[in-house]
Formats: C-alpha cells, sequence, structure tokens
C-alpha cells in the first residue's frame, strides 16, 4: 500500500467515459485529500491517513495532483529527424508540396526503412522516457514511416517492445496508410491492395495494433479509399481514427462520424456538417495545437466542437515533420491561450478525453477508486498556475501504476 499526502488541490475529471459540452469543464477540486494506492490501483481518496498505515508515504508538499497526463496521438518511431525542412518552411514551401516533392514523410520513410530494429528502439525509448518525465503517462503510437510490410512490422514490434519494457503505456496504431511510397507512384491501387489484404491482417495476426488510422487529406487518402481501408480494418476487429481536415476539408470528419471512428484528429478545417457527424457518430475529436503552432496554421474550432456537444481531446501529434515537440505541457498552455479553452477543459482534453480516445476511459484519465494509480504531481499550488506559467516542464513527481518513477532533475 502506498499513500499520497499533502496534497494541496487534487484536480481531476470523473467518470469512465470522454465528457462533452459542459460537462467537459466540470472537473473536481478537490482539497486536502489522501489517495491509497493498492498495488497498481487507486483503492481510496481519503480526508486523512488511517492511523494503521504502514505502507509507502509519497509526499505532495501541498502542489496540485492530476491525472497522469495521456497523449493519445504520436507517431513516435520513426528514423531520423527532419531539421532540413525548417528552413523550406520558412521560405513558406507548403507541408503538402514538400512530400509532393518526394521530401516530408517520404524522407522519414527512407531513413526508418533503413534504420535496424535496435535502432528505432533506442530513439523512441529516448522520446518516450522523456514523455514519462514530463507526466505522460499513456502514449499512442503509429507506424506509417514503413509503408511496405516488413518495415511497418518493424515499427509496430518496437512500439510492443516500449510497452513491454519501459514504464509507460504504449497503444499501438497501425498506419500504413500514412502516404503511397514511392515504389507505387504509379500503382495507388496496389499499394491500397497491399494495405487490405496483407498489412491489416498481418498486424492483427500478430497482434501488433489496436487501432487503424488513415491520413485523409487531398494528394494523400481520399474519402474512397479511406473509407475502403477503415472497413477491411474493422472487419478484423481493429478500432478506427482519421487523420481528417488537417488541411483541406474533403470529408474525413464525415467520414469519421459515418464509421463511428473511436478518434478524429486535426479537424483545423472542420466544417459544421463534419462536426455534426462526429457528434452523430460518438467520435472524440482529438486536436493538435504544437502542428498548428508549428506549422504556422489556424487552430481548430476547439469552441465550436465543445458548444456542439462533441468531446475534445488534445495530443502533440509528435513527428519528425509537422511538430517535433513530445510535451504535452506546452500543448495544455497553447489549448488554453488559443483554443481559448479554460483549464479544467484543457485538463479534461489531456486525460480523461485523451484516454477515451484511445479507448481506455474505463482504466485511466481519472483520480477515482478502481482506476489505474497514474499520477502526477506538479510544481504548482493551483491549476490556474499550472496552465498560467510556461516553458518549463513543473513536474514534481510520476507515479505510474502506483510506482513513484525516478525523473531525474525535475
Ligand atoms: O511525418 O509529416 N501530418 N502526418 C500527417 C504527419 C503530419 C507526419 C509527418
Ligand atoms: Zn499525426
Amino acid at each position: 500500500m502506498k499513500c499520497i499526502k499533502n496534497i494541496g488541490v487534487l484536480a481531476t475529471p470523473k467518470g469512465n467515459k470522454a465528457l462533452c459540452g459542459e460537462e467537459q469543464g466540470n472537473v473536481l477540486l478537490l482539497f486536502n485529500k489522501n489517495i491509497i494506492i493498492d498495488n497498481e490501483i487507486i483503492a481510496d481518496i481519503l480526508d486523512y491517513v488511517p492511523e494503521s498505515f504502514s505502507g509507502e508515504i509519497i509526499d505532495a508538499q501541498n502542489s496540485l495532483v492530476t491525472p497522469g497526463l495521456v497523449d493519445a496521438h504520436t507517431h513516435l518511431v520513426f528514423g531520423g529527424f527532419r531539421e532540413h525542412e525548417l528552413q523550406l518552411k520558412m521560405q513558406g514551401v507548403p507541408y503538402l508540396d514538400i512530400l509532393a516533392q518526394g521530401g516530408g514523410i517520404l524522407s522519414t520513410v527512407k531513413e526508418t526503412r533503413k534504420a535496424t530494429e535496435e535502432e528505432l528502439y533506442t530513439k523512441a525509448r529516448k522520446e518516450a522516457l522523456e514523455m514519462l518525465k514530463s507526466g505522460t503517462t499513456t502514449c499512442e503510437a503509429k507506424s506509417g514511416y514503413g509503408l511496405n510490410l516488413q518495415d511497418e512490422i518493424k515499427q509496430m514490434r518496437v512500439a510492443k517492445r516500449l510497452n513491454d519494457t519501459e514504464k509507460i503505456d504504449i497503444v499501438s496504431t497501425q498506419m500504413a496508410a500514412h502516404a503511397v511510397p514511392e515504389e507505387y507512384k504509379n500503382d495507388r491501387e496496389g499499394y491500397i491492395k497491399l494495405i487490405i489484404d496483407t498489412i491489416i491482417p498481418e498486424t492483427k495476426k500478430q497482434n501488433l495494433a489496436e487501432f487503424v488510422d488513415v491520413f485523409c487529406e487531398t494528394g494523400v487518402f481520399s474519402v474512397e479509399e479511406t473509407r475502403r481501408i477503415l472497413l477491411a480494418a474493422r472487419e478484423h476487429g481493429l478500432k478506427l481514427k482519421i487523420h481528417a481536415d488537417e488541411i483541406d476539408a474533403i470529408g474525413g470528419s464525415e467520414l469519421a462520424g459515418e464509421l463511428s471512428a473511436t478518434s478524429a484528429e486535426h479537424l483545423i478545417a472542420i466544417e459544421d456538417k463534419g462536426i455534426k457527424a462526429l457528434k452523430r457518430g460518438g467520435t472524440v475529436a482529438c486536436l493538435l495545437p504544437a502542428t498548428s503552432f508549428y506549422l504556422g496554421k489556424n487552430y481548430a474550432p476547439a469552441r465550436k466542437l465543445i458548444n456542439a456537444g462533441v468531446p475534445v481531446a488534445i495530443a502533440t501529434d509528435f513527428n519528425p515533420g509537422s511538430c517535433p515537440c513530445n510535451s504535452l505541457k506546452l500543448c495544455i498552455n497553447l489549448a488554453n491561450y488559443n483554443y481559448k479553452m479554460t483549464p479544467q477543459e484543457v485538463l479534461t482534453a489531456v486525460t480523461l478525453n485523451a484516454a477515451a480516445a484511445i479507448d481506455r476511459a474505463d482504466k485511466i484519465g481519472s483520480i477515482e477508486k478502481g482506476k489505474q494509480a497514474d499520477i502526477v504531481i506538479w510544481d504548482a499550488a493551483n491549476l490556474d498556475y499550472f496552465c498560467y506559467r510556461f516553458g518549463s516542464p513543473m513536474v514534481k513527481k510520476v507515479i505510474k501504476r502506483g510506482e513513484l518513477q525516478n525523473i531525474g532533475l525535475y
């Protein structure tokens, strides 16, 4: 047994499902509580430490305590970085133009194919540990830089191995439909067939992913192609995600709603009909403010989504092209300042709603009896201060599955 005591304020959303509308900002603020942990699970939340308690005490030093952060959208495993694109970006070359010239995703594909599984593991592990130190206790990881059976499997095996060997939980998503590889440039249909007939079945057979995601975008995969791929994924018992309306509203969010996808990602360009579809489909809107920040793009219409009753999650989108940032803390600040979401709404977006975006809201995302003991103690006295300060990690202690993590210098 363990006890977290001297909690200044315990801030947590409540429940086992995504919160929408006004509920999204309905965060409990509890004062002077003590959290009792039994193995990996939150056993109780009490006003006192029981006299008979003899386990380990974790001192929260009168600080803010929240659920561990959940990063519901990352491209964690990849070879190389793309710092050379920074100059192009500053000259105003658009993201899709870089991709169309064989750069962008396709240059990361070259690096990822070249790398051994061990090299990819070492590189992704460094990022994953940095994330855990920064308060991210669960992280989703997409493939999509292999773009053939062997290299997609290599990427997903790295995600699985990280999940098995490191404290951070990794949820794996198959994303072979991230781009059409060079060798299929003149045979899109051949590549879509490879995804449907080989990569998806093999992913399922080897139990390497829980979700399938498609980059539904101008010049990448059309709505019809996305539908075919996702229907195949569903037939194999995999759950669905869509990168939708990042640059152009071509109908990705309408499709996400139609298929009741677990989540739709980006949504910078989403239109009213897309918002309605997400609401109807019970799909979580997973917004990625650091991508808008880095690409100098508009910010997704978070307030409109919340007002329409769509649950909003916020994630990093960590990847070498459009968001070289693994900090959910920075995303929290950006969401607060640019989406004009309140600190309470933002907290729900990076905990319970993010957990729902990866179908884990029954296990993580809130501090309640029976949930996994993933908890962060912040260097902040209250939630407003936590959202107001930016640029520092602000982490004091990370508790993952009931165990205090060694987070080094922080
Ligand atoms: O490598 O550019 N948007 N996928 C969709 C990305 C960005 C990642 C990349
Ligand atoms: Zn992405």
